[in-house]
């Protein structure tokens, strides 16, 4: 009913609108109306009430909600159901759930804040409150599971593109796919798979990025390792805002992903990322490799040149950068 009140006010936003009247239009009672305006106040929303002449919406707050978010989208149908919350364990297994049964391709779950946000191989994703952006997306392209890595790469290249647009910053991709400012992590994905052996179902597109975290908030073992776009750019940006560059950015580089193929992405990510040549250290499955990156392959591996000129695939892992 919150959602309802609060599209009446916005509908209104230039004017008040009587309790009576709106208890009129929701078919609820004044008594419920009033409790609904205290919810809202208490979620951040200034409404201004007037004895005679009813309430009025001042200013909204920098909520996820679907509310906040539709009339903002530029999407053509990536991000048109938002199913928010206020805290989940993680994003990624609440959409999991979604798809399984049944959600469609480009719905979205968005959480203000995960009790366990999920990183990699069994880590964690740091998730406080109402600062950043936890979302995770629901794909169902019709291709077979080895190609699922290149839907990893493309939304990498996403949400590096979305932070340049929205603030012109030049964000570089760090095989897999963390996403670095200043040699810093700011953002991070975690994508799943459901498939069969020759299709996939769906593919959980889960994207962590810090927008205005401050760094004391950082525990002492990632604050050196990681970045927001606060921090950046010593201001604090519009999390909505941001948002909707994201999943306009998500929309654009899927579908060239569908009409292009993988060559394309891997071209941009290449772009993005400039790895070839460099000389790194990569962990992967307790074993670490030191050589020289010299590409990354169509399935998403990295191919390593050994230091004893041997080339070896690594499917996953970590890397680090040597000078
Ligand atoms: C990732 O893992 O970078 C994937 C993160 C994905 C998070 C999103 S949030 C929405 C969706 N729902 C989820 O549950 N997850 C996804 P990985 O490459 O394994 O990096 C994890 C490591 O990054 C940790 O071990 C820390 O060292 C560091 N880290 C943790 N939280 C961080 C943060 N907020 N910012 C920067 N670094 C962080």
């Amino acid at each position: 009913m919150d959602e309802e009140i609060l599209q009446l006010l916005r509908d209104h936003s230039s004017e008040f609108l009587s309790g009576e009247e709106i208890s009129r239009r929701l078919k609820v009672s004044r008594t419920a109306v009033w409790k609904g305006m205290n919810r809202l106040r208490t979620q951040g929303y200034e409404i201004k009430a007037s004895t005679r002449s009813g309430y009025r919406l001042i200013q909204s707050p920098d909520l996820l909600t679907p509310s906040e978010i539709k009339p903002i989208l530029k999407t053509k149908w990536m991000g048109r159901t938002v199913h928010h919350f206020h805290s989940l364990d993680s994003t990624n297994s609440k959409a999991y759930q979604f798809a399984l049964n049944g959600a469609e391709e480009g719905e979205v779950v968005i959480a203000e804040s995960q009790e366990k946000g999920r990183g990699r191989l069994g880590r964690q994703w740091f998730s406080p409150h109402f600062l950043n952006l936890y979302l995770s997306v629901i794909l169902r392209p019709k291709i077979p599971p080895h190609q699922a890595s290149l839907i990893t790469l493309m939304a990498a290249i996403a949400t590096a593109d979305a932070i340049q647009k929205f603030l012109g910053l030049l964000p570089l991709i760090k095989w897999p796919n963390d996403i670095l400012l200043r040699n810093r992590k700011v953002a991070g994905l975690l994508n799943e798979i459901h498939s069969e052996m020759d299709r996939i179902h769906f593919v959980i597109l889960g994207i962590g990025v810090n927008l205005n975290i401050d760094e004391k908030m950082f525990s002492k073992e990632i604050r050196k390792a990681a970045t927001s776009l606060k921090m950046e750019t010593g201001r604090t940006v519009s999390r909505k805002a941001f948002l909707q560059f994201l999943l306009q950015e998500l929309e654009r580089w899927y579908s060239i992903f569908l009409k292009e193929g993988g060559a394309a992405i891997l071209k941009a990510w290449r772009d993005r990322a400039q790895i070839k040549g460099r000389r790194v250290k990569v962990t992967s499955f307790g074993e670490t490799l030191a050589g020289v990156a010299i590409d990354v392959d169509s399935d998403g591996a990295l191919i390593l040149e050994t230091e004893d000129g041997k080339r070896k695939r690594v499917v996953a892992g970590d890397i680090q950068y040597k000078r």
